[in-house]
């Protein structure tokens, strides 16, 4: 298969994961990359041999010569970066969190889709093994029908070593981490029609909230709770792991820590061991994020070569974005806030 080519902008913390899965996806190949850290740009290239280094993404794009860019910066440039690859024509991935504001990430899914640009939100959460076990046992009608849900991540890692930046914002575990289980919620339990948050800091040493308790109403008439705290020191650390719970109407799912999901129903109870796989360049306990980060990069190449529509294109995103948005509304003004008035 002819490989498209792709070049990634920012080489920091976490874009290492995606140089590592793009070596591993079909299909593809990083050309280039770009990042205004001279001593960022050296350490990726060099370890992952890319002779073209830029410092400045627009000298990258004028330079041309890849299908795709990779957009693995922090969200300040989310933006800017996407307009460019919009003015060169270039099909685009973005981290997470799509952008500063609902109102940004709007602009940037109109400037694509008026351009005919393909847009993928790098929401790799939904990709994990566990979460996907998760969606086939619904699918398959393991419970019947869903009436409430829990989706919780509650850690007391310290995730600022590695990203020091998260401490700095005024906002952080809603913006950063409960992003990814807000877009969980939507992927297994459907649309939301409205959000009551409850927001709070433990940690004196960082700005933003590091708690959030979050109430969905979802449009098939589902109840659903979104839990997420970086304030819970447990006897068994569990990060990253995201843990599930699901009521039916003829049984219940339960993922628990250590990747074990528990499927009751008429049939009686199975368990089922549904741990990540370790990949070669893999690290305990990011295993688990790294395996999504390789499987959301494949799909982004197989839909890319067929025209197909990501599962988390731009358009699909915008509805996860509004959640996040929604519950910093809702827990400063301590009211329920209708997601559809925010379309
Ligand atoms: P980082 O600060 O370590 O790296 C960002 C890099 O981008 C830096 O090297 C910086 O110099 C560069 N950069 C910023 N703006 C640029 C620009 N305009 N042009 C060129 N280079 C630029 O950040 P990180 O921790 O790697 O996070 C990057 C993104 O990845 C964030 O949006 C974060 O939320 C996301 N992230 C996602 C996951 C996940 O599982 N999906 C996990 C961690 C981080
Ligand atoms: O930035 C975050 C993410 O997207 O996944 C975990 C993380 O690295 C820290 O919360």
């Amino acid at each position: 298969m002819t490989e498209l080519k792709g070049a990634l902008i920012g080489c920091g913390f976490f874009a290492v994961n995606q140089m590592h899965a793009w070596n591993d996806v079909d299909g593809a190949e990083i050309v280039a990359i770009c990042d205004r850290d001279p001593e960022r740009l050296k350490i990726v290239g060099d370890q992952f041999g890319i002779e073209r280094r830029y410092s400045d993404a627009e000298a990258l794009f004028s330079d041309g010569g890849f299908d795709f860019v990779d957009i693995a910066t922090t969200v300040q440039s989310h933006r800017p970066l996407v307009e460019m690859a919009v003015r060169h024509k270039v099909a685009a991935i973005c981290q997470k969190p799509f952008a500063k504001t609902l109102a940004d990430a709007k602009a940037m899914v109109a400037a694509c889709r008026d351009a005919g640009v393909t847009l993928m939100i790098h929401e790799n959460f939904r990709w994990q093994t566990p979460i996907q076990a998760v969606r086939k046992a619904l699918d398959e009608n393991a419970i019947g029908t869903p009436f409430w849900g829990r989706f919780t991540f509650r850690s007391g890692y310290d995730v600022f070593s590695g990203q020091p930046y998260l401490a700095e914002q005024d906002r952080f575990i809603i913006e950063d981490l409960g992003i990814h289980t807000l877009d969980i919620a939507r992927y297994i339990l459907g649309d939301v029609l409205s959000v009551t948050a409850r927001t709070k800091r433990v940690n004196p040493r960082i700005k933003g909230e590091d708690v959030a308790t979050i109430l969905l109403d979802h449009e098939s008439g589902v109840t659903s709770i979104v839990d997420v705290s970086y304030a819970t020191k447990l006897s068994k650390e569990p990060f990253p792991e995201t843990l599930i719970e699901l009521d039916g109407t003829e049984g219940t799912i339960r993922l628990t820590q250590g990747y074990q999901l528990e499927i009751a129903n008429v049939h009686g109870t199975r368990s089922f061991d549904v741990s990540p796989k370790l990949l070669p360049w893999a690290s305990r306990p990011w295993h688990n994020i790294q395996e999504s980060v390789y499987a959301i990069q494949q799909h982004w190449i197989d839909q890319l070569r067929h025209g197909r529509e990501h599962s988390t294109s731009g358009a699909d995103n915008l509805k996860t974005f509004a959640l996040v948005e929604a519950a910093y509304d809702s827990a400063a003004r301590r009211e329920p806030v209708d997601i559809g008035a925010m379309f």
